[in-house]
């Protein structure tokens, strides 16, 4: 059952909400609550009774996003929704901070805002369906479709690493994927939106400031390269002779790595995340190799550069050890900019509340770069201690959360009065 201090509207309480939904898919190494999986739907479940307990109006949307409602009293039934959210997926072995965060504060933020008057705008919390894209390979879903930026035939196309499809997670939550589409919210319906979220990554930190405001996030491009060899005996085989699809797997790594070195100060990097070896017997020379990709840029022409510079590697690699290549892009999403005129409230929001903020780019994906599409869109990072993050170590200094909190409640605020 939920946890209720003396009111959700203190930093307690966000504490004690983020320690409890970490309990969902805690592991030995971390949390793991890969999307739609059985510790995500308890995790979901117990969302929606915080949001109930809060007063808030709750649906699932087609697509499996959780929309808590507060409308205030004798607003304009047609006025536009100011909301916030994030995500309750995870990485593997990922932290409690990731996500979470923007839905526990955002809560607590509706919570502090119901108690003000001249509200004349609806505020909706968003729990954005599959926003990590571990389990399908494919980020930010919900918000994808939310901002009316799917395309059913790929929907129905998304399967995870045992084959299970999307479609057959949303019929466990009694959606049908061919009604994902109605999801999109209409065009002007949402005022503004402000996710607030870990910054993934260490500049908060080091240079020891409060607030992150997010100008430019990264989208992904990615790729699944394969390498066709020649299975052998790896006892019987002279090495001059083996078509050996690891060796120009693993030349092509470390290819990637110096191009992203060389890129990652243009806007760009890259990163060989998951690496499939076949037949995988020890004493059998690797036949095939399977690998994927993960690109992220805020310069598209950097990232088209590097994209350029990667395949050429790729396929010299491969020709100089005698195997053959094939490259699939899977995703390539463009960077997207914030608002300029959201961000400018919450910088004047930080220095009202005499809180340091520096404007930075996004180097990880957020269900604000969709939802930017259709609405201004804001992001507000709080540290991330060392930068860690993706990680069981993840952690946020809680004077860093209740800074975000009273930022995120402030923002809200100027949107909906
Ligand atoms: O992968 C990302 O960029 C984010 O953590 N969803
Ligand atoms: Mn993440
Ligand atoms: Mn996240
Ligand atoms: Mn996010």
């Amino acid at each position: 059952m939920a946890i209720q201090t003396n009111n959700s509207q203190d930093i307690s309480w966000v504490l004690a909400q983020i320690e409890h939904i970490a309990q969902f898919g805690q592991n030995a190494s971390g949390i793991t609550r890969l999307a739609f999986t059985d510790d995500d739907l308890q995790a979901r479940k117990y969302i929606i009774e915080l949001m109930q307990s809060a007063g808030l109006a709750v649906i699932t949307d087609a697509i499996g996003n959780i929309i808590g409602r507060y409308e205030p009293e004798g607003i304009n039934p047609e006025a536009a929704t100011v909301m916030t959210g994030s995500h309750l997926d995870t990485v593997p072995s990922g932290g409690k901070y990731d996500g979470v965060l923007g839905i526990v504060c955002g809560l607590a933020a509706v919570s502090r805002l119901k108690t003000r008057d001249e509200l004349k705008h609806p505020l909706e919390v968003v729990v954005f369906a599959a926003e990590e894209s571990s389990r399908f390979s494919f980020a930010t879903i919900g918000s994808k479709a939310m901002a009316g930026l799917t395309n059913p035939a790929v929907l129905k196309r998304i399967k995870d690493h045992e084959e299970i499809s999307l479609a057959s997670e949303l019929e466990k939550i009694g959606l049908k994927i061919d009604n994902a589409l109605n999801a999109a919210r209409p065009a002007n319906s949402i005022k503004g939106f402000v996710e607030l979220h870990i910054e993934h990554g260490e500049l908060l930190d080091e240079k020891s400031i409060n607030i992150g405001i997010v100008d430019r996030v990264s989208a992904p491009t990615r790729l699944k390269i394969t390498v066709t060899g020649m299975p052998g005996h790896s006892g019987a085989i002279s090495i001059a002779e083996r078509q050996d699809a690891l060796v120009s797997a693993s030349l092509i790594v470390l290819a990637i790595r110096n191009i992203a070195a060389e890129y990652e100060y243009k806007g760009a990097i890259g990163t060989v995340t998951i690496l499939k070896t076949r037949p995988g017997a020890i004493n059998v020379i690797p036949g095939k190799v399977e690998m994927w990709v993960d690109i992220r840029g805020t310069e598209h022409e950097s990232i088209v550069e590097m994209l350029q510079e990667i395949k050429d590697a790729v396929s010299s690699i491969a020709d100089d050890n005698d195997t053959a290549v094939a490259i699939e892009v899977l995703a390539s999403e463009k960077p997207v900019s914030l608002s300029q005129n959201l961000n400018q409230i919450i910088e004047t929001v930080c220095s009202k509340l005499r809180l340091s903020s520096l404007r930075l780019d996004s180097r990880a994906g957020h269900d604000a770069m969709n939802i930017a599409y259709v609405a201004p869109a804001g992001l507000i990072f709080v540290p991330c201690k060392d930068g860690v993050s993706h990680n069981e170590n993840e952690y946020i200094n809680p004077k860093d959360i209740e800074a975000g909190l009273d930022v995120l409640t402030e923002t809200l605020y100027q949107l909906a009065k």
